[in-house]
C-alpha cells in the first residue's frame, strides 16, 4: 500500500427539500450549468457527481442529490440513495429555503447529520425574497451556523466558499503523526520474527506508510523482536516503539512507562478513519450474550486477511464463552439489516481510502451499531490496550 492509494477527493454533499436550489447552487459554485434547474419540483432524481477545483484547496467531488421529500416508492429510493451519498460525505451542505420555517423533513435531516457527526454547514439560499423570521429563530435554537445566499443573484458565495474550505479535511490531517511524535525522537519498529513472507511484506508497507508521515528529523530504526533488547538499549532508550499487538506485552515489559508503545495496525486505524470510536467499540466486545449477532466484514474480495478472520472468531469466542451467530461479508456495500448485529468488526481498510471507511463508520453510527476493527480487537485480546491506545493519546475504555 502507498500513500496515493489512500489519498482521496473529498466529497462534499448538497442536500435538502426539493427545489430549495440544490441544483443551482452547484451550478452557480461549479460556474457551469452541470446540473438540471426547474421550478418543478423532483427534477434531481439521482446523486450527480461533479469534479471542481476549489481554490486555493484543491480538488473535491460536489454531488448534488435529489430531495430528501421525495414521495412514493420510487421517491423513498431516491432519498436512500442521498442518505448513502450524505455517509460518504466529507461535508455536507443542507439547503433551506428563505421564505420558510424548517419542516419535519429538515429537522429530521439535522439530526441525522448531528447523529453521524458529519460536519455540515446549513445554506439559507434565495434570499433576495427576504429571509423568514421563525426560520432564523429556529436556526438560532438550533445553534446551526448557516450562511444566506441567492444563488439567482450570486450573492454571498465569497464568504461561503471560504468557509467551506476551512470546514474541509486536509489529507495531512488525517496522516500525520506529528502529535505523536517530535522531530529528532527515536523511533524503534520491531518487527515479528519468523513470520511467513506475505505477513512480513504487509507490517513493511504499514512501516512504509508510517515512514512517510514521520518528520524527516526522526530517527527510525527497525529491528526483529529477537535484538530488541539489545537495539533499545542502544538507543538509549526510544521515545515511541511501534510493533505488531502480540508483542505489545513482551516490549512494553521492557522498557520505562514513559515511552510510547503502540502497533502498526492501531497507527493505520488512526491514520484511515476513527480510532476513538473503535476503542469505544471494545465495550461492546466483552459484553456479549449468548445468540448476539456479529457481521464481520472485509472491506475487499480479494483479503490479505483471511487467516486473521478465524482468529477473530476465535478471540470472540474464547473471551465471551459464549455461542455466537458471526455473519462474514467480503467486499461490497454493508448489507441493509445492518440494525440486526449487536457488533461490526471490520477490517482495518488497507485497500479502502478514508472516505469509504468512513462511510461505513457512519453506517454503523446510524444503526446504532458498535463498531471495531480487525486491528483493535487483536490488540485488545492480547492485551495490548490500555497501553497502546494511550499511546496515541486516546482513553481507554
Ligand atoms: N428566486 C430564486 N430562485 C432560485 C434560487 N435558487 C434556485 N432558484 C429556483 O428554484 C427552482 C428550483 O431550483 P433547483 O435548483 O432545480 O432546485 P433543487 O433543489 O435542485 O430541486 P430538485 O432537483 O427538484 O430537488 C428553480 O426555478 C430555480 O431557478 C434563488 O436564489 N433565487
Ligand atoms: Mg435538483
Amino acid at each position: 500500500m502507498n500513500l496515493s492509494q489512500i489519498s482521496y477527493r473529498p466529497h462534499i454533499a448538497v442536500v435538502g427539500k426539493r427545489n430549495v436550489g440544490k441544483s443551482r447552487f452547484v451550478n452557480t459554485l461549479i460556474g457551469s450549468e452541470v446540473s438540471a434547474v426547474s421550478e418543478i419540483a423532483g427534477t434531481t432524481i439521482d446523486p450527480i457527481k461533479n469534479p471542481l477545483e476549489l481554490l486555493p484547496y484543491g480538488p473535491v467531488l460536489i454531488v448534488d442529490t435529489a430531495g430528501i421529500d421525495d414521495e412514493g416508492e420510487l421517491g423513498s429510493r431516491r432519498i436512500t440513495q442521498t442518505i448513502k451519498t450524505i455517509a460518504s460525505a466529507d461535508l455536507v451542505i443542507l439547503i433551506v429555503d428563505s421564505r420558510t420555517r424548517l419542516s419535519s423533513k429538515e429537522r429530521e435531516l439535522i439530526a441525522y447529520l448531528d447523529k453521524i457527526e458529519v460536519t455540515y454547514l446549513l445554506v439559507v439560499n434565495k434570499i433576495e425574497f427576504g429571509v423568514n423570521e421563525n426560520l432564523l429563530e429556529e436556526l438560532t435554537e438550533l445553534r446551526t451556523t448557516h450562511f444566506e445566499v441567492s444563488c439567482k443573484e450570486d450573492v454571498g458565495f465569497e464568504e461561503l466558499i471560504r468557509k467551506i474550505i476551512r470546514m474541509l479535511p486536509r489529507e495531512d490531517e488525517f496522516f500525520s503523526l506529528n502529535d505523536i511524535i517530535a522531530p529528532t525522537d527515536k523511533v524503534l519498529t520491531v518487527l515479528p520474527s519468523g513470520l511467513p513472507d506475505e505477513e512480513h511484506s504487509l507490517l513493511l508497507s504499514y512501516l512504509d506508510i508510517i515512514k512517510n508521515n514521520l518528520d524527516e528529523n526522526t530517527i527510525v530504526t527497525i529491528c526483529k523482536d529477537t535484538e530488541f533488547s539489545e537495539i533499545s538499549a542502544k538507543l538509549n532508550t526510544p521515545d515511541i516503539i511501534i510493533t505488531e499487538s502480540h508483542l505489545v506485552n513482551k516490549v512494553s515489559a521492557l522498557v520505562p512507562e514513559k515511552v510510547k508503545v503502540t502497533t502498526f495496525s492501531l497507527l493505520i486505524n488512526r491514520m484511515k478513519s476513527d480510532l476513538p470510536v473503535f476503542v469505544k467499540g471494545l465495550q461492546t466486545v466483552s459484553k456479549l450474550k449468548t445468540g448476539d449477532k456479529i457481521l464481520i466484514a472485509e472491506g475487499c474480495s480479494q483479503h490479505p486477511y483471511n487467516n486473521c478472520k478465524f482468529k477473530i472468531k476465535e478471540w470472540l469466542y474464547s473471551n465471551s464463552k459464549k455461542e455466537l451467530n458471526l455473519d462474514f461479508i467480503f467486499g461490497g456495500d454493508l448489507p441493509e439489516n445492518l440494525s440486526e448485529y449487536k457488533l461490526l468488526v471490520h477490517c482495518d481498510g488497507c485497500k479502502l481510502n478514508h472516505t469509504e471507511m468512513q462511510t461505513r463508520i457512519n453506517e454503523a453510527k446510524l444503526m446504532d451499531v458498535p463498531i471495531v476493527t480487525f486491528g483493535i480487537v487483536a490488540s485488545y485480546m492480547k492485551g495490548a490496550i490500555p497501553r497502546a491506545v494511550a499511546s496515541l493519546g486516546i482513553k481507554s475504555v
